[in-house]
């Protein structure tokens, strides 16, 4: 940071680095001492859409930037309103410009209790792979269900193995290997051994298809926040100027539903 003569006190300019935002258009974050606020006023055609990747896209804040200081401590309640309350006041305000860097991270997980790392293997080819596939096998029994409890303590879920044919019941679209399809075979106990119809070989009796829900997965992001060429001045000429200033990041996350 650079000032002119340092005849004025910039009281801390150290910002969370968690960013928060009213809409889409309006990024702030408030100060570790909750006294200062940096506000970001992107334009309606700046959107940013923080589920699609966009790596590096950058956008151009010329004049609004604002740097406010208030007389006590400010809270997140104060934003987001048409009409900003009276309480606190201003008592310095500091506008200027800067280029918005946007670096999104994304990633995706079905979170079935499957390690899965290929992210291009599509077990049943439906189209989906499997770390975001909640059925692998698309058999109409979730993988989640399909697997053992986690008995050498990886913390991942255990393979089930039902017919012993060396494919896990979690890809196997025959689990009990009966010649009939589990999709075609009950999830209840027919001939009441204690085994569901699907599992248990010595019941193959071939039913109406059973539906597979529609896939569901959770995509988690983080959205980083860089601004280039930061600078900023007061009614008094004083300027703070920045070449690469570290705004802070948004994380979060979205149930996608296909
Ligand atoms: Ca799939
Ligand atoms: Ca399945
Ligand atoms: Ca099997
Ligand atoms: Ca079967």
């Amino acid at each position: 940071m650079s000032c002119d003569d340092g005849d004025f006190d910039v009281p801390s300019f150290v910002f969370s680095s968690n960013v928060q935002k009213c809409g889409d258009l309006i990024l702030y974050n408030i100060s570790d001492d909750s006294k200062e606020v940096l506000i970001l006023n992107l334009a309606e055609n700046d959107t940013i859409f923080f589920i699609t990747p966009q790596v590096n896209a950058s956008f151009p804040l010329t004049n609004k930037i604002s740097y406010r200081v208030f007389n006590t401590n400010v809270s997140s309640s104060y934003f987001c309103q048409d009409i900003p309350p009276v309480s606190p006041s201003i008592i310095e305000e500091w506008n200027g410009s800067g280029t918005l860097i946007v670096n999104n991270t994304i990633n995706s997980d079905d979170n079935d209790g499957v390690q899965e790392l290929d992210l291009e293997l599509d077990s049943d080819l439906d189209g989906i792979p499997d770390y975001i596939d909640k059925d692998d096998d698309n058999d109409g029994i979730l993988t989640t269900n399909e697997l053992d409890l986690d008995n050498d303590g990886d913390n991942f879920l255990d393979f089930l193995d039902t017919d012993g044919d060396g494919i896990p019941n979690h890809l196997d679209s025959d689990d009990d290997g009966d010649g009939i399809l589990t999709i075609y075979e009950k999830r209840t106990d027919s001939n009441a051994n204690d085994i569901v119809d699907y599992l248990d070989p010595s019941f193959a009796v071939t039913q109406a298809a059973f539906l597979v829900e529609p896939n569901q997965y959770t995509t988690y992001y983080t959205t980083t926040f860089t601004i280039n060429n930061l600078s900023l001045s007061n009614n008094n000429g004083n300027v703070i100027n920045y070449d690469n200033y570290e705004y802070g990041a948004i994380t979060g996350e979205q149930i996608i539903k296909e």
